[in-house]
C-alpha cells in the first residue's frame, strides 16, 4: 500500500481487505490465471450522494441486481466501492449481501477512491463505473468530477466519440485510450458511464421523491451497467 498519512490509515485496512479477497479469488479461479488477469467491475452506489437516493432502498436494489449477475460473471467480479469506512451504504449492501449468500469472492465492497484502486489500494479494476450526469460533462461533483480529472482530457474525447447524453437508467461503455493517466498508471481500459435516477429537486430531472419510478429507473441503471461490463468481457 503506497498511501501516506492519513490515506494510508484508510487505505491500509482497504488494502488488507482485498488481499484476503483476492487470495480467496485466487482460489476460486483456474490456478493458470492470476489475480492481475480477473476481470473486475468497481462501481459507486449510483445515485444516493448528489442525487439523494435512500440508500436503504438502493442497498436492496444493489443486493438483488448483483445476485442476478453474478452468476453470469465466470472468472469476473464486481466490487461496490466508496470513500470511507463510515460509508453507510457500503455497510447496508455488506450484511445484506452476507444474508443472500452472495459468493464474496465474485462480489465484495472496498474503502478507496475509484480513481487510485490499484496505486493506493492494491485492487486492480480495469473496468470502473462512473455515476454521470446526463450531458456526460466532466466536473459537478461526486465521482463523476474525480473519474474525469482522473483520467484527462482522453475520457472526455472518447467519450463524446460514443455518446453525447444519457436517458436515466441507461449506460455507455467507453473504452479509455492507452495514453490516459488511467490507463497507465491504473490498468483501467473501460469506463461505464450510468446515470441513475434523480431524487434532488436542484438538479434537472428531479422525480420529487416518486420512488416507483426511482426504484424501477435504478434497478434499469444496475441492468444497463452490468450488461455493459458482460459485453466486454465478451
Ligand atoms: N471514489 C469512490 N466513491 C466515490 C468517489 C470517489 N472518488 N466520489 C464519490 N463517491 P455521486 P450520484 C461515492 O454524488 O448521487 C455528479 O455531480 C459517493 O460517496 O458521485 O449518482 C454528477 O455529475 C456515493 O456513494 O453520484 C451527477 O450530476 C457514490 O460515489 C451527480 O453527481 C455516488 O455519489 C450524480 O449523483
Amino acid at each position: 500500500c503506497k498511501g501516506t498519512t492519513k490515506d494510508s490509515l484508510l487505505l491500509g485496512v482497504a488494502s488488507k481487505e482485498v488481499k484476503e479477497s483476492e487470495n480467496l479469488a485466487k482460489g476460486s479461479v483456474d490456478a493458470d490465471v492470476s489475480v492481475d488477469e480477473i476481470t473486475t467491475l468497481a462501481f459507486p452506489s449510483i445515485s444516493t450522494a448528489d442525487f439523494q437516493f435512500n440508500n436503504e432502498t438502493a442497498s436492496d436494489i444493489i443486493v438483488e441486481k448483483v445476485e442476478e449477475f453474478v452468476n453470469k460473471l465466470e472468472n469476473a467480479r464486481l466490487v461496490l466501492v466508496d470513500l470511507t469506512h463510515g460509508s453507510k451504504i457500503l455497510s447496508l449492501v455488506r450484511t445484506k449481501a452476507e444474508k443472500r449468500n452472495i459468493d464474496s469472492k465474485k462480489f465484495f465492497t472496498f474503502v478507496g477512491n475509484i480513481t487510485q484502486l490499484y496505486s493506493q489500494g492494491g485492487l486492480r479494476c480495469n473496468v470502473i463505473a462512473n455515476a454521470a450526469n446526463w450531458r456526460l460533462k466532466p466536473g459537478g461533483g461526486g465521482v463523476n468530477a474525480a473519474i474525469f480529472t482522473a483520467a484527462g482530457l482522453a475520457l472526455e474525447t472518447a467519450t463524446k466519440e460514443r455518446a453525447n447524453s444519457l436517458l436515466p437508467g441507461h449506460a455507455v461503455v467507453v473504452p479509455l485510450p492507452s495514453d490516459s493517466p488511467l490507463y497507465t498508471r491504473e490498468g483501467v481500459s473501460h469506463v461505464i458511464h450510468v446515470l441513475g435516477p434523480n431524487m434532488n429537486p436542484q438538479r434537472p430531472n428531479s422525480l420529487n421523491n416518486d420512488y416507483k419510478k426511482g426504484c424501477s429507473i435504478l434497478r434499469e441503471a444496475y441492468t444497463s451497467l452490468f450488461t455493459g461490463f458482460l459485453s466486454i468481457l465478451r
